[in-house]
This record gives structure tokens, sequence and C-alpha cells, in this order.
């Protein structure tokens, strides 16, 4: 057991920003395993639940329209105190307030705004569980086993 697990995304103005190889070695310059990634296009229904406890707020349309307007690498990554420590890594969620206070976390070096923040990280291990299950437990029937088992250790 090397530590913690956390789902971590680069959002589609990541991708296309070109920041994915940048995101990955601040990822592993700080210390973190990559143990599992996919790359893929959500639709519509996956946005929608993805971001589902923000889905009474005036930006949910606007952001599933973002969430699906490209691919998205979705990784699980793992450290001690994986969750917290990705968490203060990407920085806050308005990328512009972050280019201010946080002017070395992801979110200022490749977000643009609120929405186009470019990375994602979960917010609890509450979070962690379910979004890491949400990409990879049902990529395959060991995968999930995979993610479910890790996510009991914790
Ligand atoms: O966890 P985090 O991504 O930092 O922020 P949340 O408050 O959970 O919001 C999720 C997601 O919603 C955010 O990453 C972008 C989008 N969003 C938005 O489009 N506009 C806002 N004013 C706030 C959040
Ligand atoms: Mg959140």
């Amino acid at each position: 057991l090397k530590g913690e697990r956390t789902l971590a995304m680069i959002k589609p103005d990541g991708i296309y920003g070109n920041f994915t190889d940048r995101i990955k070695q601040v990822i592993l310059e700080n210390g973190f395993f990559i143990v599992q990634e996919l790359m893929v296009q959500l639709v519509v229904e996956n946005a929608t639940l993805f971001y589902s406890e923000h889905s009474a707020k005036s930006f949910f349309p606007n952001l599933v329209e973002y969430m699906t307007s490209g691919p998205v690498l979705a990784m699980v990554i793992e450290k001690t105190n994986g969750i917290s420590e990705w968490r203060a890594l990407i920085g806050p969620t308005d990328a512009g307030k972050a280019r201010v206070s946080h002017p070395h976390s992801i979110r200022a070096m490749c977000g643009s705004s609120a929405q186009r923040n470019c990375v994602h990280g979960s917010d609890s291990a509450l979070a962690a569980a379910r979004e890491i299950l949400f990409f990879f437990g049902d990529i395959s029937a060991g995968a999930g086993a995979a993610a479910a088992a890790a996510v009991e250790l914790y």
C-alpha cells in the first residue's frame, strides 16, 4: 500500500492546449504514481452524471457543453494524502483567481476561467471512490474489481 488514490482529469482545454505532458510532469515530480489512465470523449449523459452535484446551478448546461467539447484524460494517481495533495497542486476553481493567489498552481498554468480550468481533482475520499469507479469501474471486470478493492483499503 503506497498511498491514497484520487481521480485526476485533464479537461478538453488542457488537452487542446497541449498541456498533457506538462501536467503529467507536475504529477510525477510531486511524487505521485500514475496507476491507471484513460482518454475518452464524454457524451452529455456522462458529463451530466459526473457533475450531478452541480445540476441545479446556473453554470451547469455550459459546463456539460464544455466537458463534452473534446476528449478528457482521466488518471488514477496515488500518493500519501493524495486527495488533498492533488487538490493543492491544481489550485482554486477559478483559474483567473488562481493566477493571482496561487500562481504556481496547475490551473494558473493552463486554465483560463471558472469554467475552463483545465483539470479536475476529487475533493474527498467519497468523491474519489465514486469518480474512480465512474471512469475505470466498468472498463472490464478486472479493472472494476481493482478500483473497488483499492477504495476499500483506504
Ligand atoms: O471542484 P472544483 O472543480 O474546483 O469546483 P466545483 O465547485 O466542484 O465546480 C465543478 C466545476 O464546475 C468546475 O471545475 C468548473 C465548473 N464551474 C463553472 O463552470 N462555473 C463556476 N462558477 C463554478 C464551477
Ligand atoms: Mg468539485
